[in-house]
């Protein structure tokens, strides 16, 4: 689209842009180096979400792209803002998340000469983004922001970086001033040429700058799976006895889709496990999903399909699907269709759309009845068991009836974040998302610490839903320090803090091996206290019995507007014997 708008500042015309692309808010760390574009935004009635490290802001952002399958937006300052994103920054690549991020540099003029924060800054962050766009002219600002939403989109999601010298970024006046006063008043031909050097500068920054044209927002169109394969597919149906139907984040980057993609799914008949984002998609309960033994039910099937889900360490490289079976793979990314396995069929395209399409020609209703029924059956008495482990009681709270307890309590259109170990594993085990978009996790980065940004994204994004982060207490120590943000956005998290006091998730497997817990053993800290500093409401749960009305409380708290820590007092158990994170 055209803006045709004049602009005070290089900083509004960046403000301009993320209007006109519809951006409603923008998560940042201030700093000299970005401050137009914070006032600026503002002043456009986007909302300036401040929080207290850079990487909180990516993860913020990488959670509304994810939600809204548009790309959300961080600004952070030049230098170590920049390098603090980094983690975050690679999260969102591996997770395949469209986040636009818009950092500051040093002035143009000084770049190289040992200014404040300035590094070389495209080697460190062009590795981890789509494309890195650096900035030398202000009539360059909202186009490259428009281009920016365009490339985070298309293909394959992911981030993209835009930098934004500081001097780019201020009113015309005050640049030349700036740079009158630095070429000084001397006579001396040294001081003469510096003096046209620097005039010659300024020129070519603002150059252009005075044509009254916008940014044109290039339409991005979600890439087709080809029509041959969809027919392959439905054709490799009609054969299959046992088919299976496994669908991961990538089938949800079109989010806005979620609806007709999960009616496909039902439509399909085909038994289906869902993982990461699709986690959710089929609601609570449905006679399709089945949650447990998934290793043992791809051993059995004759036909694997992979919507959206590379064959990496989470479905164990693809070992489990028999050689005999035909692997068909719908994605987006030609490398990930054939990660560690050659598919018969590479449907590439997105996935979601792929679903669709195929139930289109599809129609098996209850083909596979008989086999649908025993992989439930198998469920079921792997629930049973779960149940019998959720009612042993110890001295403190069993984390196994917690959730059993969270997955009652959790409102219907809840977004639980994960952030964490063993607790998150069990978690992911035993609640039940809500919806689709309803669970969030880091992905194959594994990443801890995303929890508190995931949440502030989730909140923005979704501002009627209840937001749950679901922490491991050594991971609930990245962002721990975001009570404040939430306390000062009125942000109403309700954080609940599995307290075994370890990382136990290394503990468990360490001390077995290596006979030695060095560096796994954390304190019962008072994590509800460090949120009641903050001005957040603090909640302490030390046994089974106080888990429903604590978990009820929680949320009462969070409906007036307060965000909300539970700090959970653990029993150690052995639900996760035997599983690794390598
Ligand atoms: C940034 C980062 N650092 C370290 C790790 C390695 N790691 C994986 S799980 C884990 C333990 C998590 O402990 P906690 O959050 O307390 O959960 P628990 O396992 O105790 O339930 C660690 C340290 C990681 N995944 N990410």
């Amino acid at each position: 689209m055209q803006t045709g708008q004049s602009h005070t500042h290089g900083g509004d015309r960046v403000a301009a842009a993320l209007e006109a692309q519809g951006v409603p808010f923008v998560f940042t760390l201030c700093g000299g180096h970005i401050s137009p574009i914070l006032t600026a935004s503002k002043a456009r009635g986007i909302r300036v979400i401040d929080c207290r490290d850079e990487a909180t802001a990516v993860f913020a952002a990488d959670a509304v792209a994810r939600l809204t399958g548009i790309p959300g937006v961080a600004a952070v300052t030049a230098g170590p803002g920049l390098t603090n994103t980094i983690t975050a920054l690679k999260n969102a690549q591996l997770a395949q998340s469209a986040v636009v991020l818009i950092g500051g540099a040093a002035p143009t003029a000084l770049q190289g000469r040992g200014a404040l924060q300035d590094i070389d800054q495209r080697p460190l962050i062009a590795p981890h983004v789509k494309r890195f766009t650096k900035l030398r002219r202000v009539a360059d600002l909202a186009p490259a922001v428009a281009e920016a939403f365009a490339v985070a989109r298309e293909g394959v999601p992911g981030p993209v970086c835009i930098e934004c010298p500081v001097d780019l970024l201020y009113d015309e006046t005050t640049i030349r001033g700036w740079y009158a006063e630095a070429a000084g008043k001397g006579t001396s031909i040294v001081d003469r040429a510096r003096r046209w050097y620097l005039t010659r500068h300024v020129d070519n920054m603002f150059a252009g700058s005075d044509r009254r044209t916008g940014a044109r927002a290039r339409t991005v169109h979600p890439p087709l799976p080809p029509d041959a394969r969809i027919a392959a597919t439905a054709s490799a149906l009609a054969k299959a006895e046992r088919p299976l139907l496994v669908i991961g984040s990538q089938a949800m980057s079109l989010a806005g889709e979620a609806g007709p993609i999960a009616a496909a799914t039902a439509q399909l008949g085909i038994p289906v496990y869902l993982s990461g984002m699709a986690r959710g998609l089929l609601g609570r309960e449905h006679p399709l999903q089945i949650r447990h033994a998934r290793r043992n039910a791809l051993r059995e099937s004759d036909c694997v399909i992979l919507a959206g889900v590379p064959c990496d360490f989470r479905l164990d490289y693809g070992r489990h699907i028999r050689r005999a079976a035909t692997l068909i793979a719908a994605n987006r990314s030609s490398r990930e269709a054939r990660l560690n396995r050659r598919p018969a069929i590479a449907a590439i395209g997105d996935a979601g759309l792929f679903l669709e399409r195929l139930a289109a020609k599809v129609a098996h209703g209850t083909k596979w009845r008989e086999w649908t029924a025993s992989l439930r059956k198998r469920d079921l008495d792997r629930e049973a068991e779960i149940d019998a482990q959720a009612t042993v009681q110890g001295e403190h709270v069993n984390p196994i009836g917690f959730f059993r307890a969270l997955d009652r309590a959790a409102g219907g259109d809840a977004i639980l974040v994960a952030d964490g170990g063993d607790f998150v594993a069990t978690a992911s085990y035993i609640v039940r998302p809500r919806a689709p978009l309803g669970w969030l996790d880091p992905g194959v980065f594994g990443t801890l610490g995303v929890g508190a940004g995931f949440a502030l994204g989730a909140a923005a994004a979704r501002p009627q839903s209840e937001v749950w982060i679901i922490f491991g207490d050594g991971a609930c120590g990245y962002g721990l320090v975001e009570f404040d943000t939430f306390v000062r956005h009125r942000i109403p998290v309700i954080a609940v803090v599995g307290n075994d006091a370890a990382w136990t998730q290394i503990a468990r497997e360490q001390v077995k091996m290596l006979k030695d817990d060095v560096s796994t053993v954390l304190a019962r800290t008072d994590y509800h206290k460090v949120a009641e500093g903050f001005g957040a409401a603090g909640i302490l749960v030390t046994k089974n019995t106080e888990v429903p009305a604590a978990l009820e409380h929680a949320r009462g708290i969070a409906r007036t507007g307060r965000p909300v820590l539970v700090n959970v007092w653990l029993d150690r158990t052995d639900f996760r014997a035997g599983s690794i994170s390598m």
